[in-house]
């Protein structure tokens, strides 16, 4: 995940260590119409700096296609934009619903001090596109700032 973190010292830093940020375990069918896979996601607790370990963040290769999470454990945020970097964000806690619409990037962050486990329901077509979240991230970071879950600009980020 190199890049995706703001405070490249710390990222280096933190690379003698090695830790897992986060895991995957998916279900995924045949890429075809009208089938669906499943994940389950979990995000280990922790910061680089002062920001908090999260997933990559991607848009759909279909870009149409939505998804849903149902959380499971832990706490986190849902952080979604779209394709001009308009964000939006939800708290993430065990049972809540939420909903990625078409369209839209999605990444998830543990802003807790224990995993964030969320399961993951979205077309079997849809696809996962990195590029352009690896190149420009998302116009929002999430951060610790004085005990406090705090959503700010993005500094690095040029719309
Ligand atoms: C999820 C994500 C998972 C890991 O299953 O793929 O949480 O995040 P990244 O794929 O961004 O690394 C999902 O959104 N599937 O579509
Ligand atoms: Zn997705």
């Amino acid at each position: 995940m190199k890049g995706y973190f703001q405070d490249i010292n710390e990222w280096e830093h933190m690379l003698e260590e090695n830790p897992t940020i986060y895991e995957v375990y998916a279900i995924e069918q045949e890429e075809k119409e009208g089938d669906l896979n499943f994940a389950t996601t979990v995000i280990h607790p922790g910061k680089v700096g002062n920001e908090y370990f999260m997933t990559k963040g991607h848009y759909h290769s279909k870009s149409d296609r939505a998804e849903l999470y149902l959380c499971l454990k832990g706490k986190g945020m849902l952080l979604s934009q779209d394709i001009n970097g308009n964000a939006s964000w939800v708290e993430m806690e065990p049972m809540r619903m939420v909903y990625v619409p078409p369209h839209h990037a999605h990444r998830t962050i543990n802003t807790g001090d224990s995993p964030l486990i969320f399961l993951a329901i979205y077309p079997a077509d849809a696809g996962h596109d990195y590029g352009s979240i690896a190149e420009k991230g998302f116009s929002k970071i999430v951060v610790e700032e004085n005990g406090k879950t705090v959503v700010k600009d993005n500094p690095k980020w040029l719309s």
